[in-house]
This record gives C-alpha cells, sequence and structure tokens, in this order.
C-alpha cells in the first residue's frame, strides 16, 4: 500500500504532554522539530483538514529521521520508515523516547495546505495502531470515518475530555465537488447511510469505499492551485508538489503486514 505521510508540525505542545509521567524531554526542548505523521491515501484532501486524530492508548514514538526532524508514528511505522531510507540511523529505528496517545491530546499542530492555520490533536475510537503511522489527519468532509468522529466530539466535549475550542469553528470545507454526492460527500453518505456515531464500523467502512470511488471517477477538485481538474489527475500532481515543498513524503506499507477491519 502506498500512502503519502503528511508532516504536521508541533506548533504547541497540550497540558497532557507536559503533565506526562513519561514526558519526555525531545518534546520539552523548545526548538526542537517535531511533526505528528499521518498516512493518507488522499493527499488531494489535504486543503480540508480540521484536526488530527490519535488513539488514546495507542503508544506511539519519538524517531529521529535522516534530515534531523523528529517524526513521531508507532514504533511498526518507524521500522518501515527506516528500511524506506527515512531514519538517521540506516535500516534501524532512531528512537528518542515515547508519549501515549492520549498524552498527545490538545497538541496544537500545522496541517500543510489545509484552509485552518493549526489545529489540534483529538481522540478517535477506531484509529489502528497496525495500520499506516497511527496518526490520522482528518477531512470531514470527505472522510466519512472522520465527519462522525468530529461531530461526536463537538457534541459531546465532556464526554471525550477534550474542550470545546479545540473543535468548535472547524468547519468541514468545500474540497471536492461530486456529481452525485455535492460539496460534502461525507455527510451525504453519513446521512443517507444514517450513521449514527463512531460506534457504526460497518457502515462507516461502507461510506468509506463509496467515497473512494466516487472521489476517483466522478469527481472534480474545488479548491487550490487544481480547481477544476479531475480528482484522479490531481491527486499525483498535488502529492508531489507536497513532496517537493518538504511537507510530506512517500511512505510504503508492505502487503499483508495491515491487519484490517475487514479481514
Ligand atoms: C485522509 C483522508 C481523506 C482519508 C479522505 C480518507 C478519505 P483504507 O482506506 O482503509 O486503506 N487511516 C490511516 N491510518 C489509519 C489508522 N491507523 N487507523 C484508522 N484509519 C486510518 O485507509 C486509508 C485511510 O484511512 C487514510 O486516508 C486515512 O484517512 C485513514 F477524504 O486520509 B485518509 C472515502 C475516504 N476518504
Amino acid at each position: 500500500q502506498e500512502y503519502t505521510a503528511i508532516k504536521m508540525k508541533v506548533l504547541n505542545w497540550g497540558e497532557a504532554s507536559k503533565n506526562a509521567t513519561s514526558s519526555p524531554n525531545w518534546a520539552v526542548s523548545a526548538d526542537a522539530d517535531v511533526y505528528l505523521v499521518a498516512a493518507t491515501l488522499r493527499p488531494e484532501t489535504m486543503y480540508g483538514q480540521t484536526n488530527c486524530y490519535v488513539g488514546v492508548n495507542i503508544k506511539y514514538g519519538a524517531y529521529e529521521a535522516t534530515n534531523g526532524q523528529i517524526y513521531i508514528t508507532t514504533e511498526r511505522a518507524a521500522k518501515n520508515m527506516a528500511f524506506q531510507g527515512n531514519s538517521k540511523i540506516p535500516d534501524q529505528i532512531s528512537y528518542l523516547g515515547s508519549i501515549l496517545g492520549s498524552e498527545l491530546i490538545g497538541t496544537k499542530v500545522r496541517a500543510p495546505n489545509s484552509s485552518y492555520d493549526s489545529v489540534y490533536v483529538l481522540p478517535m475510537d477506531n484509529v489502528l495502531p497496525t495500520k499506516g503511522t497511527g496518526v490520522v489527519t482528518s477531512v470531514p468532509s470527505d472522510s466519512p470515518a472522520d465527519f462522525v468522529a468530529l461531530r461526536d466530539l463537538q457534541r459531546k466535549p465532556d464526554f471525550f475530555k477534550i474542550q470545546s475550542s479545540w473543535v468548535e469553528g472547524f468547519v468541514p470545507i468545500d474540497i471536492i465537488k461530486s456529481e452525485q454526492y455535492g460539496l460534502q460527500t461525507a455527510a451525504f453518505l453519513v446521512e443517507s447511510l444514517k450513521i449514527q456515531s463512531q460506534k457504526d464500523v460497518n457502515q462507516i467502512e461502507q461510506a468509506k469505499d463509496l467515497g473512494y470511488k466516487d472521489a476517483f471517477f466522478n469527481s472534480t477538485m474545488n479548491i487550490g492551485k487544481y480547481k477544476g481538474m479531475a480528482v484522479q489527475d490531481a491527486k499525483p500532481l498535488i502529492r508531489d508538489d507536497m513532496i517537493a515543498a518538504g511537507d510530506a513524503f512517500a511512505y510504503a506499507e508492505p502487503e499483508g503486514s495491515v491487519v484490517s477491519r475487514s479481514g
């Protein structure tokens, strides 16, 4: 599986990271260049990022990349990156310390290409530790899972132990135009499949499949440099632009290494 790894630079560490028992010294040193790295199959949707998701119980690590920057991912992803030439120590992880997902909540990061200057790290139930980097960037306009998770957080901030200011005002953006679903594909699919919450994992999976197909075959860009172009054609161009800008890098996952919900 060929992903695009999106570099979300840490702008401000949240309170939870400071109180962490495992409080890592790499995070405390103010001028460290630290990024949460999110794996995506949809680089063309980065204009619509409103937040970033982690799993609260997932253990993340900080790893030094070839370029000296610090990447936060799961250990599994760091190993894959090392084999793909993206570790300070060739072919081996360059481990600096660990941090729990719950300790990342409330941290403010830069989401490259997004219309929002900075976004918050938030909890999502369905983040798989065995897929991608364990960090998911959220595009609620086009990803049903992201839409539903953000809506849950906006409805019940206290239940999810987040501050409402981390989700208030983060409105899904019209980034892609679908012939069938309009400018808000995720909302359309969530509504028509009657998805209530993050717990409806099977319907979310179904909505995702419909969303992928429609975006690839029947949609055009509604924003950015390639506005008006078919998504299918814009996708590799936007990916290349982001890599050239230093906002992303290629990340591949060996076939069969991913434990998916659908088996
Ligand atoms: C941004 C995005 C925008 C995504 C979109 C999808 C969509 P798949 O399809 O099952 O192979 N993702 C990445 N890592 C994880 C993880 N560890 N746990 C849970 N979800 C994860 O999965 C690839 C997609 O699942 C990725 O692409 C990411 O969300 C998420 F508009 O990134 B995507 C219709 C889908 N639209």
